[in-house]
């Protein structure tokens, strides 16, 4: 934070010595020296917003923002994947750089490093969210075993932060799930509760590669193969994971973030899913800064000229 007061204070400097004498003055030009910081901060981060995949309910949010906020007037959203977000936010924090990223909660970045959401005016990104188990129709008379552990999955935002964290800090996917599973037996027998083991029946869970769906998703894994039951888990983007769940391709997923979010997919495919309500309550997306960063709403940044 040091180091990077320092290096603005360089280039107010090297705009002029007088402003920054005066700066330190009356509060009218300390809010006015503020501004120029904060112009700098947006050019500095080139009006790019650091996107995730193509197809996420957060980037879709964010595109819609640039259209409707005057300070984001100009900016571009970049899209690429979740990991290659996560490794920028990590290289700004480290150089003490301004960045904004398309965000969300629960994620091991907030444990990480000190981050902060955007004030959102408008409402753009939404309000509270729950993240939702679908499952393909007939799969409760097909599966009743597997259908009855889906719909009674349920857990914390704290639950899958950690799985998260495991997994962060370098164990593998398979490991951090069995390792929650063994610590949280009481929960997993809640889940479980009044369900016959099988003997290799199939199931098919499709996620997306998002932090927080790879630690569900596992861990759902985990249980159903404790089961007995032959599990495959299939990554794959956005549309095409509630696609295959609606065609019955698929068993189903824990991934649907609504009411917001995932909304258009949901409204797209609900007449061909089953609904088994929320696994967790208090997911979020929204913009997502480093605390270090001046601005503290979207309406704080400033548009391209
Ligand atoms: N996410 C994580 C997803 C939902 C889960 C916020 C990146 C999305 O934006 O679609």
């Amino acid at each position: 934070m040091f180091n990077f007061d320092w290096k603005r204070l360089g280039v107010a400097a090297g705009l002029s010595l007088t402003l920054i004498a005066a700066g330190c003055g009356s509060s009218e030009e300390e809010a006015d020296s503020g501004a120029k910081e904060e112009k700098s901060a947006s050019e500095e981060m080139n009006y790019e917003i650091t996107g995730i995949e193509a197809g996420a309910g957060v980037v879709k949010s964010a595109q819609k923002a640039v259209e409707e906020y005057d300070s984001l007037a100009g900016w571009e959203v970049s899209t690429s994947s979740s990991g290659a977000m996560a490794t920028a936010l990590g290289e700004a924090v480290e150089n003490e750089e301004p960045i904004v990223v398309t965000g969300w909660t629960p994620h091991w970045k907030f444990a990480k490093y000190d981050l902060k959401y955007l004030e959102d005016p408008n409402g753009v990104f939404g309000g509270e969210e729950q993240i939702k188990t679908m499952v393909r129709k007939g799969l409760e008379e097909d599966k009743p075993n597997a259908y009855q552990i889906l719909d009674q999955f349920q857990w914390t935002a704290d639950d899958m932060q950690s799985v998260m964290l495991d997994i962060n800090e370098g164990m593998s996917e398979e490991e951090a799930a069995k390792k929650w599973i063994e610590n949280n037996q009481d929960k997993v027998d809640e889940w479980t509760k009044g369900t016959d083991k099988v003997e290799g029946t199939e199931v098919e869970l499709v996620f997306v590669n998002w932090d927080s769906e790879i630690a569900s998703t596992n861990v759902v894994a985990q249980v159903l193969m404790q089961q007995g039951f032959d599990v495959t888990i299939t990554p794959l983007d956005n549309g095409p994971m509630w696609q295959s769940v609606a065609e019955g391709e698929v068993a189903g997923m824990v991934a649907a973030w609504l009411p917001g979010t995932h909304g258009d997919l949901y409204e797209q495919h609900k007449e061909n899913l089953v609904d088994l309500g929320a696994n967790l309550e208090g997911a979020k997306i929204g913009l997502v800064v480093p605390k270090y960063m001046e601005a503290d709403s979207i309406e704080d940044l400033k548009p391209a000229e």
